[in-house]
């Protein structure tokens, strides 16, 4: 039961806001409407909360939650006093009142709300909102007038063109393809159409069963004309070097990465994310869009796998909107994209990983699987070595095309994998996870498959250990 001590303008509404939830009971000198409320089910004490009579007939003792509401200073002193003796255990909830800081100094009450700063407090929050509200009013002016140059277009050109298309990065991945799914949904709903594309291929296991569970469509930037387009949206990417095309006029920009080189009318891009599919999971709930049970899924993995399941540069907008996608996921769906059938390929590399292995220092592997076709199965594969026991940190490298990938992992604090391939060979990435690619430049001329092994399983090797700062004869 909840006793509200206090019914004045304040008073009523917070009992506006509770009451129907659970049973209340108001106490006041002077209550009007008494009967009203009584219609509705709440009690009603008409009495002075001051005297402890009035306290007992209202069942003080039996409460679970105390409001003590009223605007005087010395009636809220006197009857939280009164309330403290004779409900002890019950939840006290009192009204702080400006220039009385210390009103109910020496009490029991357990919670003393200032209502000007919660009043205060909803109107930052306000604010904060109001930005994104304003960036989103940006966002589709940007596409409605799109759509309408496309009309005109069409009129005097009689071409078919789409108004929106959304590039993710080249070798997409899961958070580039849901956000991009995202933004299609949201545009559609303004009534704008889109259409996805990619640079690259579409590698992982993990991520071709997430298209096809998914019935994502996605277009290959090799198959459009971009000229068939009157705005061009990228997600998950603000660089250059990332982009499917030419850098060229990109109207919407919407990434966590913060190696911006390109601008855009519309730039949301916020490094502090951990997600570009929170981002837009932020957009469906601002713009109260209902998420689609094959989106919402599609958004949670791209969250979970750039979070790397929320272990990994993970902000509070992750959380929330993984929370606010959790009721709309197909979990069945989740989990056959998370365990794909492993491919044949794949298998293999792991396998060629796992015999090829080159121990240092007891902890550190150095695996080269030779030639591949799928260079997803290089990360795999460092993943896969980093489970055997006593390895700490692997590298697994291969030839793909013209060029040496390198894939490198590791559970040890102390190395950051990232500098490492960086500085070794102009790569990237985390402290736990890191990848590179160099051109096979003067070993493409070798023609003998055990002279190149030879060759590139040296070099790499030496480069790594060097960098690493480990001397031959440590090996
Ligand atoms: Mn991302």
């Amino acid at each position: 039961m909840i006793t509200v001590i206090g019914f004045g303008s304040f008073g009523r509404k917070v009992v506006n806001f509770i009451k129907n939830k659970e049973p209340l009971t108001i106490i006041d000198k002077n209550i009007d409407d008494a009967d009203d409320l009584v219609k509705e089910g709440i009690s009603v004490i008409v009495g002075d909360a001051t005297d402890e009579e009035t306290l007992k007939k209202a069942k003080i003792d039996k409460s679970d939650i105390v409001l003590i509401l009223t605007n005087e200073p010395e009636v809220n002193r006197k009857i939280a006093e009164k309330v403290c003796e004779l409900s002890p255990s019950s939840y006290k909830i009192a009204r702080a009142i400006p220039r009385y800081p210390e009103l109910y100094m020496g009490l029991n009450i357990d919670k003393i709300i200032n209502i000007l700063e919660s009043g205060a407090k909803d109107i930052a929050k306000e604010v904060e909102d109001a930005k994104l509200k304003r960036k989103l009013m940006q966002l589709k002016s940007i596409l409605i007038e799109g759509k309408k140059r496309c009309m005109e277009l069409k009129n005097s050109e009689k071409e078919e063109k789409a108004p929106l298309l959304i590039l993710t990065h080249i070798n997409p991945d899961p958070d580039a393809i849901a956000s991009a799914m995202a933004l299609k949904t949201i545009a559609e709903k303004w009534g704008v159409d889109a259409d996805i594309a990619y640079g690259g291929s579409i590698g992982y296991d993990e991520n071709k069963a997430m298209i096809n569970l998914l019935g994502i469509k996605l277009l290959h930037v090799e198959d459009i004309d971009l000229n068939d387009y009157c705005v061009i949206a990228v997600v998950d990417t603000s660089t250059s070097k990332q982009l499917p095309i030419e850098p060229q006029n990109i109207d919407i920009i919407i990434d966590h990465h913060n190696n911006t080189d390109l601008t855009a009318k519309y730039m949301d891009v916020r490094p502090e994310v951990g997600a570009t599919a929170s981002i837009l999971t932020q957009y469906l709930m601002e713009l109260d869009i209902e998420p689609s049970r094959n989106l919402a899924t599609a958004l949670f993995y791209g969250i979970q796998s750039d979070t790397d399941y929320f272990k990994r540069e993970t902000s509070k907008l992750d959380f929330e909107a993984a929370a606010y996608l959790q009721s709309y996921i197909d979990a069945s769906i989740l989990n056959m994209i998370e365990n794909p059938e492993i491919s044949t390929e794949v298998m293999e590399v792991l396998a060629r990983a796992i015999m090829n292995r080159r121990v240092v220092k007891g902890n550190i592997a150095l695996s080269y699987v030779g030639e591949i076709s799928n260079r997803d199965a290089l990360p795999k594969a460092a993943d896969f070595l980093l489970k055997m026991e006593g390895i700490s940190t692997t590298f697994v490298f291969g030839i793909v095309g013209d060029e040496i990938h390198i894939s490198a992992r590791t559970k040890d604090l102390r190395l950051n994998l990232g500098e490492i391939l960086n500085k070794a060979f102009g790569g990237g990435g985390h402290q736990t996870a890191a990848a590179a690619k160099i051109p096979l430049g003067i070993f493409k001329a070798v023609s003998d498959k055990e002279a190149l092994r030879k060759l590139v399983e040296e070099a790499i090797r030496a480069k790594i250990l060097e960098v690493i700062g480990i001397k031959e004869e440590e090996k």
